[in-house]
């Protein structure tokens, strides 16, 4: 993983809900239709038009992704994407690794140039933050050398722990290519 890839992943800890960037990402259900957790609030946030979107674009399977206009939202987009509910079989990492790659070229075929992911999958669908950190963070910097114009990536978590996690993951990383 090179330098300059990492210098372009960024972790927060907040509310993805205000940032102001290009796109936001949601970790929705396969109805699209909203839900609790980051989902219900990035609709709360977005208002009704977001769900209007959504229902035109009829669901989507776990790992691919949809967008949307933001609405109400600083962001100009709302990227939905479903993750796996976590089951301990394999086929959870592939599946989540999917929603940041499609999620990453969705945006990049919109011209988006800035993205925050939440961490999906972590909340009500129960994925170890620690293995979502790292398939969220290898998936990225693994496909980010193909998609020149994404400027940044934001990892925006929402307790101090699992902030810590992605610090800790991304230091390690970083110290491994002085
Ligand atoms: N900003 C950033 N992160 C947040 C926010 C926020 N405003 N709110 C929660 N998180 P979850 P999932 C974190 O459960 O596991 C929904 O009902 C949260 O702390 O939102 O992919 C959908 O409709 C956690 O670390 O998503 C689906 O049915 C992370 O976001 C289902 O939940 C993801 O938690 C999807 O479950």
């Amino acid at each position: 993983m090179t330098r300059d890839i990492l210098d372009r992943l960024e972790v927060q800890q907040g509310d993805i809900t205000r940032l102001r960037v290009d796109a936001i990402v949601n970790a929705a259900n396969r109805s699209l239709l909203g839900g609790g957790g980051v989902d219900g609030a990035i609709h709360r946030a977005a208002g009704p038009g977001l769900l209007e979107a959504c229902r035109k674009i009829g669901g989507c399977p776990t790992g691919e992704a949809r967008i949307t206009p933001g609405y109400r939202l600083p962001a100009a987009y709302v990227i939905h994407t479903v993750g796996p509910v976590y089951s301990g079989k394999s086929q959870d990492a592939r599946l989540l690794a999917d929603c940041y790659r499609n999620s990453l070229r969705l945006a990049a075929e919109n011209t988006v140039r800035t993205i925050a992911f939440p961490a999906i999958s972590c909340g009500v669908y129960g994925y170890p933050i620690q293995e979502a950190c790292t398939i969220a963070v290898d998936t990225t910097a693994a496909v980010l050398p193909e998609l020149s114009g994404i400027e940044k990536v934001i990892f925006i978590l929402f307790s101090s722990g699992d902030k810590a996690v992605y610090d800790t993951y991304l230091e390690g990383l970083k110290q491994a290519r002085q």
